[in-house]
């Protein structure tokens, strides 16, 4: 539609698909998922937008996979009128009952896993096993959310006042405006939705503009739960398109929580607006997030751990490695291996739709030029390129893996997330040394610590240690669990997803007062009379 109200169902989404991908039994799965058509001309659908008429890019060979129609500023606001309408009902469903939904969409996506995997391959770019991963989040989270709609209490508290009871009760929201990035195309919608949905409120998704097929086969697995249940398809909406899209509801009141992920820069205009309306608002953007190596760590673990943590998803995870800070003892040869590490990768790139390929492409031509401009400002700087730096001579948006070394810790571009598979290499002499170089950027997203010494790891989670919301020992910065709170503190944003408490941030509460006496007491002690 990419703009969709379900309560309106749709025939079939304003899509077409190229020739090929319509006849080749490679790709198959798209029918599974209910995008496929017989007939590759254009649709007139009734979930089609009326906005822009916008490409889908394979990142594996630069072609457009299918042309889908946005929506609109307006059918923004409509979409957001139409989950406003289905919030009463969505809401007095018992919370039980809401988590009995979730449960069914998670039992539902386990049926899609592979096809819904292989077209985040197909559209985002990123392996199959990573694919299927993410698809495996929402899996999670959901079973998690179920379990939550029969747990998450209010409190009781002592009231000073004879006879009277002091409360919290936590309440929905009501619209909540999800808004999600292409690196994440399904689990980060995922965490949002399961939660929000069993908080008790209605959503409306934006996904990124570049993976809309991801968007509307996620939408239309959750929208069948839905129907099949009696519940209007408007409880969880989908609209796509751009800044202005966004921006729809960014600005609309009647948006009480705008969740987002994305740059730091972006986040922070975002931040601002819905601050601005004294909206709510759950921030997830960048990280520039730090492997340290200590001389006592177990090395071939570390090696392991950072090769999956820079080059995994081809460096384009929030939580990706960006900085690996070495002791000066074990440097040489950790980077001496790291080198090897990166050049078996190199052996092993490919279609991330199959199954030995291991390295897959940047999502995108804008992705690629990032790359490329990096690279040449670390160069300028005196940065050396230990390892990779070049584009791929193939189609589609392929780049080395790189290593760069001799570049300050301060300098703009290590201080700078660039979302793509380059590692900054700096040094160490004591772990105060690297946890400070660790915190010594506007970012706080996750970060590694690998040490055997007990001393040290409890110094890394303690008060002066790691300033980041994920804070990892012996394990690398990325592929975190469900869960923990997701999230990262200072330009990261300070919003938390996921699991531990992150639900509060879909709720509001209420901290209730009842006199069940026949006085009226004031509090501290008060007298009016
Ligand atoms: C993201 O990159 O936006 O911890 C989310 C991880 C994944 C989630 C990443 N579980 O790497």
């Amino acid at each position: 539609m990419l703009h969709l109200f379900f309560k309106k169902l749709i025939k079939s989404p304003n899509m077409q698909f190229t020739r090929n991908l319509v006849t080749d039994p490679k790709y198959g799965f798209l029918k599974q998922l209910g995008l496929s058509t017989e007939n590759p001309g254009l649709y007139d659908g009734r979930w089609g937008g009326t906005g822009k008429l916008i490409e889908s890019i394979s990142p594996t060979s630069g072609q457009v996979i299918a042309k889908v129609r946005e929506s609109t500023p307006e059918e923004a606001a409509n979409a957001i009128s139409e989950a406003q309408k289905a919030w009463p009902q969505w809401a007095s469903l018992p919370a039980p009952a809401r988590g009995e939904i979730v449960r069914q969409i998670g039992d539902e996506l386990r049926k899609n896993l592979k096809p819904l995997g292989q077209l985040v391959s197909l559209e985002m770019g990123k392996i199959l096993p990573e694919s299927i991963g993410e698809v495996q989040e929402y899996i999670d989270i959901c079973d998690y959310a179920v379990g939550l709609s029969r747990m998450f209490a209010g409190g009781i508290f002592p009231s000073e006042r004879k006879d009277h009871a002091l409360l919290e009760k936590w309440n929905p929201l009501g619209v909540v405006g999800v808004i999600s990035a292409f690196n994440f195309p399904v689990a980060v919608y995922g965490w949002n939705s399961a939660i929000a949905m069993v908080c008790g409120n209605t959503i409306i998704w934006k996904g990124a503009p570049s993976t809309p097929l991801i968007s509307i086969a996620t939408t239309k697995i959750i929208s069948g739960v839905l129907e099949k249940n009696g519940i209007p398809g408007s409880v969880a909406s989908l609209i796509t398109g751009g800044a202005d899209v966004g921006e729809a509801l960014v600005s609309d009141k009647r948006v009480s929580l705008v969740s987002f992920t994305g740059s730091t820069k972006v986040g922070k205009e975002v931040g601002l607006k819905v601050q601005s309306r004294f909206g709510k608002c759950l921030l997830e953007l960048g990280g520039n997030n730090a492997l340290i190596v200590a001389q006592d760590a177990n090395l071939e673990m570390a090696m392991r751990a950072a090769v999956f943590s820079c080059v995994g998803t081809t460096g384009q995870r929030c939580t990706t490695t960006r900085r690996l800070i070495l002791h000066k003892s074990i440097k040489t040869e950790f980077l001496g291996k790291l080198k090897t590490a990166f050049k078996s990768i190199l052996g092993r790139i490919g279609d991330p739709m199959e199954d030995s390929v291991l390295y897959g492409p940047l999502h995108s031509q804008q992705a690629l030029d990032a790359f490329k401009k990096t690279i040449k400002t670390a160069e300028e700087n005196g940065g050396t390129i230990e390892f990779g730096g070049k584009q791929i001579d193939r189609p589609g948006f392929y780049v080395e893996p790189t290593i760069i070394s001799g570049l300050s810790p301060d300098a703009a571009i290590v201080q700078q997330e660039t979302f793509a598979p380059i590692v900054y290499i700096l040094e160490f002499d004591s772990v105060e040394e690297a946890i400070a170089l660790n915190n010594n950027v506007e970012q706080g997203l996750s970060s590694s610590l690998f040490t055997n010494n007990i001393q040290n790891m409890f110094k890394w989670i303690g008060p002066l240690g790691s300033d980041c919301g994920i804070v990892n020992v012996n394990i690398g910065t990325s592929g975190a669990e469900i869960g923990g709170a997701f999230g990262g503190e200072k330009a990261t944003g300070g919003g938390r997803e996921s699991g531990s408490d992150s639900w509060k941030q879909y709720m509001r509460r209420s901290t209730v007062t009842i006199n069940h006496g026949t006085d009226l007491p004031l509090a501290q002690g008060i007298k009016f009379e």
